[in-house]
């Protein structure tokens, strides 16, 4: 049999290509998020081998397999504890946390709030489809209201985090909000908070067509990508305690790269906060 010519690809250097096919459904976002970071990470000129990259579990949370770097894949929810460890010992290295909305801020919630507080300094990129998906597509601490799933079939009477603002009023020093569609501003967010010295957040809400989608009659992976996108609204200076995420016809989804301020990273505690000893 003829062999086939596999053509290489600028992102290949970033991924393990023996690990593809990937596991995800047709029409899920994680893929393009998962692509946006390993530009990020070619375009951020740290070496790879000083990359690390810690999720936890779900869907989301694969994507540490498929990336050439060392990696380690977590218990749900204590990706953001384990990370903080390797950054502790190990300063040098641009420690990176990809999961879910599920994995970070319902079990995991707790270690996130923390985190942002003590103003660690790593990178938190969530994909956010509002929903468990890997474990069926039940309701979770993102769900907006109204919204249905396989744990709320009358629509969902719980009011969902606004992660940007529970980054902000955390201590979060960066913090961003894009969609799957936004590859160029979410490649660029998360290159900032590469850059970035203390806790820097990056949440890009993405398609779940196969959990979320379904649930909510909207179509396929794409369909759900184009109604986020028309509900976008560009703001830097949005104020982030009222960028609420809500669905239906009126809805807006206020994106942008919210917040860049300057206050003592963890590692850098030292006489300028806590004074000659
Ligand atoms: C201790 C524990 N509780 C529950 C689970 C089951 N579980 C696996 S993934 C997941 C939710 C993941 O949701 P999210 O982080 O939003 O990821 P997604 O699959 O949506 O990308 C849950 C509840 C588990 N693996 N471990
Ligand atoms: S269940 Fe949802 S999040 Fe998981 S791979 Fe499928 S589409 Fe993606
Ligand atoms: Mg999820």
């Amino acid at each position: 049999m003829a062999e086939i010519a596999v053509a290489s690809h600028p992102i290949d250097a970033v991924l393990r290509r023996d690990r593809l096919p990937h596991i995800w459904c047709p029409g899920c976002g994680i893929g393009a998020v998962m692509a946006c970071y390993a530009r990020a990470i070619l375009e951020s000129g740290i070496p790879l081998d000083k990359h690390i990259c810690v999720s936890g579990i779900g869907c989301s949370a694969r994507v540490p397999g498929y990336m050439n770097l060392d990696t380690y894949h977590t218990t749900h929810g204590r990706a953001i504890p384990f990370a903080t460890g390797l950054k502790l010992v190990n300063p040098e290295l641009q420690v990176t946390v990809f999961s879910g909305d599920g994995d970070l801020f319902a079990i995991g919630g707790n270690h996130f709030i923390h985190a942002a507080r003590r103003n660690i300094d790593i990178n938190v990129f969530c994909v956010n489809n509002f929903n468990y998906g890997m474990t069926g597509g039940q309701a979770g601490p993102t769900t907006p209201m109204g919204s249905f799933t396989t744990t709320t079939p009358y629509g969902n009477v719980e009011p969902p985090f606004n992660l940007a603002a529970l980054a902000a009023a955390c201590g979060a020093v960066f913090v961003a909000r894009w969609t799957a569609l936004h590859v160029r501003q979410a490649q660029e967010a998360m290159q900032r908070a590469m850059q970035k010295k203390g806790f820097a957040f990056v949440e890009i809400v993405a398609p779940c067509p196969v959990s979320f989608g379904k649930s909510n009659d909207i179509g396929e992976g794409v369909d759900e990508m184009w109604m986020y996108r028309k509900q976008c609204v560009v703001n830097d200076d949005a104020d982030v305690t009222k960028i609420d995420v809500t669905m239906g016809k009126e809805a807006e989804l206020v994106v942008g790269n919210f917040l860049d301020i300057e206050r003592p990273a963890y590692m850098g505690y030292g006489k300028e906060v806590l004074g000659e000893a």
